[in-house]
């Protein structure tokens, strides 16, 4: 029977209902094994897997049978998931912190579609920036654009930290097999100077650009670099007037770019409704267009407006996102997972965990729900991981035999843009055999037969067999991109912004501020005053440990 087939006959229910339902259902499937749900469903591949926007999902690697696909679905439906999801697609403000609609899936729409938001088609300015980066990168790429000494621009660096930096410098290294053989990108975010500096060393000031990537403009980290940048190419013989040939900016935030001494005409806009972490699709995504070319940066909005398409009116049984996202939710709520392990299996893409990190856990690592209450269940998971093979020789030991446990999913890309078969045929070896190996485990009697063959005696036997048990049972998904182009990036970055936004949405809370990053911040600003002027104001009310850590480093020459 299908899912759907099932769905149909459900009544419906209310949501805290639904909760209930599915924690009755999993106390009744605790003892289920996925080996035993493939042992009686021939299908179970097929039926637990879909295709969408290029990209394929295997899901079936997962402790969850129809009737858990049914509860979840209802449970999404009485989330009100459908209306929550036309609420983004229309611009209403769903970031409601901030008073903010969400519009990230606007910039890679078509430019004939109208989209009003506040009373104004968002569209034509969309398409207007994006003619705008064209020209600009075009220009740079094609050595028209020159430093002050006529020199062309042989290197690039772009300073932004968070959603300024992550997206585009994961999507530049993913893309890496595209960029201009003449123009190499970097890029600086840490405030701490080695980071800058040791960017600047191999760069000549004349041959130089520095695109300046704030949504804000004031951001501390983005700032002093991009002061510390200017001062180096002044000190480099850059002539003051001659700046604007060295600097562009990405920013809301047009005074602020003014007085930093930008000149307007290289500052490309972004708009209020395009969360930092959600702006690698705006101009903020820049970096991309300067190493890979316009083209290919329209691609990549291509894929991704494939899984918009998808995502928004595929049902939500034959729903990509919305099925990461339940399985999310139940290995997370039910099963008791704290983690999400992120194994891509494709050297370009090492820093999707990265990437996914921030996404997942600014977006969703919220204790309180759209009304202000406490979340009485858990919110979003902890994101980490990196890529395979690599993670197999540092983390997978926990992953098979640790007491603790995370759902791990799986990248992977069918054709590499190398020759080298046999490694190719060695990297998807090891993540089929990655997940097998976690869904099977090992049991003792397979441990201790396997041992007997070897020839081993009964006592070595007794003494090795418990260290080669593997428990099994642990759940993974597999995503297959054909090709690792554009294209099939852009989906696979949607298809996690959409999983994203549906998990946050079933656990009520606003996926899209990001009030938790703010203390700290304040805080540094006060300790920086103290440590400038090498004391602690006593008035800061410092507990006794950042007092003594404050005075330890200013004693010791800080
Ligand atoms: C992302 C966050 C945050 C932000 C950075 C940089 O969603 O809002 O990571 O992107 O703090 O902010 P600016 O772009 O304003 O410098």
């Amino acid at each position: 029977m299908t899912v759907r087939k099932i769905n149909e006959l459900k009544p419906p229910m209310d949501a805290r209902s639904c909760w209930n339902a599915l924690t009755l259902h999993c106390n009744q499937t605790e003892a289920l094994t996925m080996r035993q749900l493939f042992a009686s469903d021939d299908h179970r591949f097929q039926r637990y897997s879909l295709e969408a926007a290029g990209l394929f999902l295997d899901y079936s690697k997962n402790r969850l049978t129809d009737e858990t696909l049914q509860s979840l679905l209802q449970l999404a439906r009485a989330s009100g998931l459908e209306d929550k999801r036309a609420a983004m697609r229309d611009g209403q403000k769903i970031n409601t912190t901030e008073h903010r609609a969400v519009l990230h899936t606007a910039l890679r729409r078509p430019w004939s579609e109208a989209l009003v938001v506040d009373g104004r088609d968002v569209m034509p300015d969309i398409r207007d920036v994006l003619l705008r980066l064209r020209a600009f990168t075009d220009k740079v790429r094609n050595g028209e654009w020159r430093g002050h000494s006529g020199l062309m621009i042989t290197d690039v660096v772009h300073i932004g930290i968070g959603g300024s930096d992550l997206g585009p410098r994961f999507a530049c290294e993913a893309l890496t097999t595209y960029r201009h053989e003449c123009l190499r990108v970097h890029f600086v975010a840490n405030v701490d100077a080695h980071d800058l500096h040791t960017v600047l060393t191999d760069l000549v000031p004349a041959s130089t650009l520095f695109v300046i990537a704030s949504k804000t403009f004031i951001t501390m980290e983005t700032m002093m670099n991009a002061h510390t940048a200017r001062t180096w190419c002044l000190d480099n013989d850059v002539p003051e007037a001659e700046l604007h040939r060295h600097f562009a900016a990405v920013s809301t935030n047009l005074e602020g770019v003014r007085a930093f001494g930008i000149d307007v005409d290289n500052m490309f806009p972004l708009w209020d409704w395009v969360g930092g972490r959600y702006s690698l699709w705006s101009a903020i995504g820049v970096p991309i267009a300067l190493q890979c070319g316009m083209d290919v940066f329209m691609e990549l909005l291509a894929g991704a407006h494939a899984m918009d398409e998808h995502f928004f009116n595929a049902p939500l049984e034959a729903n990509m996102p919305v099925l990461l996202a339940l399985i999310g939710i139940w290995n997370a709520n039910f099963l008791g997972a704290r983690t999400v392990s992120i194994a891509p299996y494709h050297q370009h893409l090492q820093l999707l965990g990265n990437h996914l990190q921030q996404l997942d856990m600014e977006s969703n690592g919220k204790s309180v729900n759209l009304d202000g209450f406490s979340l009485t269940r858990s919110s979003g998971p902890v994101i980490w991981g990196q890529a395979g093979t690599n993670g197999q020789h540092a983390y997978f030991q926990w992953l098979h035999q640790g007491t603790e446990w995370a759902p791990v999913d799986f990248v992977a890309v069918i054709r590499p843009t190398h020759s080298s078969h046999l490694h190719h045929e060695a990297l998807l070896a090891n993540c089929f055999a990655q997940s097998e190996a976690l869904m099977k485990g090992k049991s003792l009697d397979e441990v201790s037969t396997e041992l007997r063959t070897a020839g081993r005696s009964a006592e070595e036997i007794d003494r090795l067999a418990p260290h080669k048990v593997f428990p099994g049972n642990r759940p993974s998904n597999t995503i297959l991109l054909p090709y690792l182009d554009p294209f099939h990036l852009g989906a696979l970055i949607a298809l996690y912004e959409h999983k994203v936004f549906v998990q946050g949405a079933i656990w009520g809370v606003n996926s899209f501020d990001q009030w938790g990053v703010e203390l700290g911040k304040v805080l540094a600003v006060k300790i920086q005053k103290e440590m400038a002027a090498n004391q602690v104001n006593p008035d800061s009310h410092h507990d006794a440990s950042t007092q003594g850590l404050i005075e330890r480093a200013l004693r010791l020459g800080a």
